[in-house]
C-alpha cells in the first residue's frame, strides 16, 4: 500500500459524506474502503475525520423553523471597544453570538438615569404583561415589580436616548415602543419568559398589527442594586449584573425558542432595582 493510495482525495471525502447521507451502515464504508486497499484502522480513522469535518462546516438544519427577519444591533465587524452613539461614547463590555447578546457600559449618564427614575415615580403601577389570549394586558403574578410606560419622544430627556438607542442599534428610532420604566422591591423579580410574541397565542395577531414582531431588547440600569436583580439567560448560564448606566441588549431573528433569548429578572436581594426597557419592532410602532 503506497501513501497515496492512503489519502482522502476530494472524490473519496464526498464518497464518505454521500454513503452517510444515503443511510449507508460505517461497517460497510470501512469494508468497501478496506476491499481498495485500505488499512482497517485508517480507513475508521480517515471516516471518522471526513464526517466531523463535515459536520462541524454544515451550519444546523432550521428549515423546519419559521423564516429569519433583520434584527437591530450595532456592527461589531472591526471589534470596536467604544462606539459613538449620536455624539455619546458607549463602551462595548460583552458580546455573546448565540444568543446574540450585547453588554454596553455608559450608555446612560448618572443624571439620566436620575432623570428617568424621578419622571417615571409618580406614574409607577403594579406591571402588567401582555395577556396572550386577547392581546390586552394583565397583572401577571411572574413579574412583581412596579411599571409605566412614556410615550415615544415624551420628553427632551426621552428624546435623547431613544435618539441614542437608534444610533447604536442602528434600528429606526420609530420601531422602538415607548421606553418602559420597572422598579423591582427586595424579593420581586421577572421569572424567565421571551419578549417575542408566541405566534401559537390567539392574541398575538391583533398585537403584531402595531408594528410586526419585537426582534430585539435592551434592558437599561438606572441603579445599582445592593443585592441580586441579576438579568439571567438560563439556556447558556448567562448573568448580567445590574450596574447604573450600563445595559443588556439582546435580539431575536424568529419568534422560537432556538434564539436562546429565554431570560429573566433575578429575585432582588437587597435595596431597589430600576431598568428601562427598550422593545424593538419589525416596524414602525403605532
Ligand atoms: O429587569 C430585568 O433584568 C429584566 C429581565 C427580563 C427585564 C425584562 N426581562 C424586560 O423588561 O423584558
Ligand atoms: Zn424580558
Amino acid at each position: 500500500m503506497t501513501q497515496a493510495q492512503q489519502t482522502i482525495t476530494p472524490e473519496l471525502r464526498r464518497w464518505i459524506i454521500d454513503q452517510a447521507e444515503a443511510g449507508c451502515r460505517p461497517q460497510d464504508v470501512v469494508q468497501a474502503m478496506q476491499t481498495s486497499g485500505w488499512n482497517e484502522g485508517v480507513a475508521i480513522k480517515a471516516m471518522e475525520n471526513t464526517l466531523r469535518e463535515h459536520l462541524a462546516a454544515t451550519p444546523p438544519d432550521d428549515s423546519d423553523l419559521p423564516p429569519a427577519t433583520p434584527v437591530p444591533g450595532p456592527p461589531l465587524g472591526a471589534a470596536p471597544s467604544v462606539l459613538q452613539s449620536a455624539g455619546h461614547p458607549v463602551t462595548l463590555l460583552t458580546t455573546m453570538k448565540h444568543p446574540r447578546v450585547i453588554v454596553f457600559g455608559g450608555l446612560l449618564t448618572d443624571a439620566e438615569c436620575s432623570g428617568l427614575m424621578a419622571l417615571a415615580e409618580p406614574r409607577l403601577l403594579r406591571s402588567e404583561t401582555v395577556d396572550n389570549a386577547t392581546g390586552g394586558s394583565e397583572v401577571n403574578a411572574a413579574r412583581t415589580s412596579d411599571g409605566m410606560f412614556f410615550e415615544r419622544g415624551e420628553h427632551a430627556l426621552i428624546r435623547t436616548i431613544e435618539e441614542r438607542i437608534a444610533a447604536l442599534l442602528a434600528w429606526p428610532l420609530e420601531n422602538g415602543e415607548g421606553l418602559q420604566i420597572l422598579r423591582y422591591r427586595p424579593g420581586a423579580e421577572y421569572r424567565p419568559h421571551h419578549d417575542y410574541f408566541d405566534p401559537v397565542h390567539s392574541g398575538t395577531p391583533r398585537i403584531l398589527e402595531r408594528g410586526g414582531q419585537r426582534v430585539g431588547t435592551l434592558v437599561m440600569y438606572l441603579n445599582t442594586p445592593e443585592g441580586g436583580g441579576a438579568t439571567t439567560f438560563p439556556d447558556v448560564g448567562l448573568e448580567i449584573a445590574p450596574v447604573r448606566g450600563n445595559a443588556v441588549f439582546f435580539s431575536y431573528e424568529r419568534a422560537h425558542t432556538s434564539t436562546k433569548t429565554l431570560h429573566g429578572g433575578a429575585p432582588v436581594t437587597a435595596g431597589e432595582k430600576w431598568v428601562a426597557t427598550k422593545w424593538l419592532r419589525q416596524r414602525e410602532f403605532i
